[in-house]
């Protein structure tokens, strides 16, 4: 688009809007078009490498549930006008799924009979609907919406916990290697229930929440190189780390302790909800009916936790936390494509040929390349490029191929180098 879109509040919504990722279909429904989709792809494998890292294991559970499940919990009618109520022709009450705390606890107890079927973390990415109130921002709070929602099954509370801080520890590397910071904070859990509960906030301005936060988090070790999940104290430790270390939302913000951190390292800003995680206890055992025997003949009911991640939400979150006045500036991990290939002059033959060469030998790499071969001015395509936002630009000119040289330039820093064909090829494929 070459307007700004006027029904669009915040900038990331605007970028998915202009750059054509994202179209919307009904109100806070959206299809994904190509550019958009590729996004949501990256962002949805770094999740799934990092849930399996972790030992959670991948299934797939429908989108469309039936009233009885939810009965059994109770919260079918607690669950309010947010849950879209769909009859079948038989007349049956179904559910478009928000969440699949019931399905999966269901399906548990036809699998599950004994302690040693635990502990156990089964997850899923899959479309959800929530009939919020007011969908806004875009794909930041639709009402359909992709989520990757974890369940972990434990004997004991003990196990429980550490099933908990592996999913922590599973999500500061999720959004590390997408290139943002998530501060973990201590949370109310909600409809979801339970006592132990964190939100995974990435900072920006257009955020929802307001959050307060130690600046301990500026300088935290996002990654934990040297941890590893067979280490239960080490996860324990990082578990207390965290926890000690000042972080909330308006909801859970507590003045007297807010109080406690130095004046010069309380930070305070706006920030959205990227992921949310729950240990719940037996809530959803205990009222479906899971149990299973224990080591010592013993029937005892799973302790649970569930495990969110706002897939089609990082999208917009991550635009949000990285963009300037011409456009998005994807980090390379999630990036649609690594590189923008572009003629300033498609009529130059020079200028094809080579293209078409260096595009060739790009893909053969293996390194993913936007080719911009549309009939279009240059500058035309270079603002397209900057508004799309892929990490590297790679242009071509006829002035600068006469001599063999073209230009790479870096769509983050804004760095443009005159380079030989050779050895723009060898940056891009180092
Ligand atoms: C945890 C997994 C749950 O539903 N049950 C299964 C738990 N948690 S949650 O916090 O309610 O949602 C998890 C994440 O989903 C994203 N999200 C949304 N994204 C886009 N539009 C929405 N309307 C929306 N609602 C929730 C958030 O990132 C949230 O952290």
């Amino acid at each position: 688009m070459k307007e700004s879109p006027s029904d669009a509040q915040i900038v990331s919504h605007k970028l998915m809007l202009r750059a054509g990722l994202v179209r919307q279909t009904a109100a806070g429904i959206y299809a994904w078009l190509p550019i958009g989709f590729r996004v949501l792809k990256k962002i949805e494998q770094i999740v799934r490498e990092e849930q399996d890292r972790a030992g959670a294991i991948e299934m797939l559970m429908p989108t469309l549930q039936s009233a009885d499940l939810w009965r059994q919990s109770g919260r079918y009618d607690a669950y309010g006008p947010e849950m879209l109520r769909i009859k079948d022709r038989h007349d049956r009450e179904m559910l478009y799924g928000p969440t699949n705390e019931e399905m999966i606890t269901d399906l548990f107890k036809e699998g599950a009979k004994s302690y040693r079927d635990l502990p156990r973390t089964l997850y899923h990415i899959q479309w959800k609907f929530r009939d919020e109130v007011r969908p806004r921002f875009g794909v930041m709070r639709g009402r359909e919406f992709l989520m990757k929602d974890a369940y972990s099954f434990d004997l004991d509370e003990a196990g429980a916990r550490l099933s908990y801080y592996k999913q922590l520890l599973a999500y500061l590397r999720t959004f590390q290697r997408m290139g943002i910071r998530a501060v973990p904070m201590k949370a109310a859990s909600g409809p979801i229930g339970g006592d132990l509960s964190h939100e995974f906030i990435v900072l920006a301005p257009t955020g929802e929440s307001e959050v307060f936060y130690d600046a301990a988090f500026e300088e935290f070790d996002w990654a934990q190189a040297s941890l590893t999940y067979d280490d239960a104290a080490g996860l324990e430790a990082l578990f207390n780390q965290v926890s000690s270390t000042y972080s909330a939302t308006d909801e859970t913000h507590d003045e007297a302790r807010w109080a406690e951190v130095a004046l010069d390292r309380q930070r305070q800003g706006r920030g959205i909800e990227v992921g949310h995680i729950f240990y719940f206890g037996t809530k959803y055992s205990a009222s479906m009916g899971l149990k299973v025997s224990g080591p010592d003949g013993s029937i005892v009911a799973p302790e649970m936790g569930s495990y969110g991640v706002g897939v089609s939400r990082l999208v917009g979150a991550i635009i949000e936390a990285s963009h300037d006045d011409n456009g998005i500036i994807w980090p390379e991990a999630v990036a649609p494509w690594k590189v923008g290939l572009v003629t300033m002059r498609g009529d130059d033959a020079a200028s094809v040929a080579a293209a078409d060469d260096i595009y060739g030998r790009l893909t053969a790499a293996g390194v993913e390349v936007l080719y911009d071969d549309r009939d279009e001015r240059g500058g035309v395509k270079l603002g397209s490029m900057d508004l799309i936002g892929l990490p590297w630009q790679l242009i071509i000119g006829p002035r600068g191929l006469a001599q063999g040289l073209v230009e790479l330039k870096s769509r983050g820093s804004g760095e443009k180098q005159e380079l030989s064909i050779e050895s723009a090829l060898e940056r891009l494929t180092a």
